[in-house]
């Protein structure tokens, strides 16, 4: 990919750039081989959403439930983080307050090293228990059935956030405040569907951001950044920085 004109702006910015914040979707894993869940080879393809990742659907099945979380860990194991997780590591050590807000739960921002991740949808590593809430690391693969609690003895679940459940408070508002403060907000491979993630861009941009897009295609978003970039996040953002 030639240097595009069009990224002088973006590029100049952040050259002088104090505060930034990168807001990340599914997208971003996408080179790194972990499914994205409405593109053609999408996770939702085979489920619908609301049939798997919801509180009601767990309570109903937690076993069908469960069963496609861990076929998910074992799709996004043998991932690895690709230079466009990388890219956004470097900008971290660039830029003086950067602040990585991602809807993933694969945990690859923290594979490549990003230390400022405010992971808003959970993490797929990790159980949470139904009953007593505690929460644990927990990588296994092959566990063929919802863990029991050692302390309650209730039913774990994934750590993630389902559709109908509320994102953790002190996440929210960790996100929302650096999103009014950031000077740049680059919003990199989400559909720009799924809320309240899918509005931060706009209250960036309302508080003033310099809101840039960087998608393989057009997004609800696309007409009210003020850059759009079209391409994969892997080449894009290593050659931008
Ligand atoms: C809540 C965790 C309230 C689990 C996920 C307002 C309006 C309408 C609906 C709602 C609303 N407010 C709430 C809702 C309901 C709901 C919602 O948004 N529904 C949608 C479907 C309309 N929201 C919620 O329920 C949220 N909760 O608001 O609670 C509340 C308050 C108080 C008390 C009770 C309740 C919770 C939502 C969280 C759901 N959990 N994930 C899991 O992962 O299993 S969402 C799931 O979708 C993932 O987190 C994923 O990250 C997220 C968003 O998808 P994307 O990341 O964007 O991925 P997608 O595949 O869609 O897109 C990929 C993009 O990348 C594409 O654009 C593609 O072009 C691009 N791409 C691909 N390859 C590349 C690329 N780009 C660049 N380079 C590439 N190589």
């Amino acid at each position: 990919m030639i240097h595009d004109s069009r990224w002088d702006p973006t590029v100049t910015r952040l050259r002088g750039a104090k505060r930034v914040v990168a807001l990340t979707g599914a997208g971003i894993s996408a080179e790194s081989g972990v499914p994205t869940f409405r593109g053609p080879e999408g996770l939702w393809k085979n489920f619908r959403p609301e049939d798997l990742a919801t509180p009601e659907a767990f309570a109903r099945d937690p076993q069908l439930v469960w069963e496609w979380y861990i076929w998910r860990r074992g799709r996004i194991a043998p991932c690895a983080p690709n230079p466009a997780h990388h890219a956004l590591v470097t900008l971290e050590q660039r830029i003086p307050d950067f602040t990585l807000i991602t809807q993933n739960v694969d945990g690859l921002h923290r594979r490549a090293r990003s230390r400022n991740v405010l992971h808003l949808h959970g993490t797929i590593w990790e159980v949470r228990c139904t009953g007593c809430g505690r929460v644990e690391e927990n990588r296994d693969p092959d566990l063929a059935f919802p863990p029991l609690c050692p302390a309650c003895g209730k039913l774990r679940r994934p750590n993630v956030v389902w559709f109908g459940e509320a994102l953790d408070p002190t996440i929210l508002s960790r996100a929302e405040e650096a999103l009014q403060k950031c000077e740049i907000l680059l919003v990199v491979g989400t559909s720009a569907v799924v809320q309240p993630a899918a509005s931060m861009a706009l209250w960036a941009k309302k508080a003033g951001a310099y809101v840039v897009e960087i998608n393989l295609e057009p997004t609800p978003l696309s007409r009210a950044v003020d850059m759009s970039f079209q391409g994969k996040a892997g080449e894009i953002l290593p050659r931008m920085l």
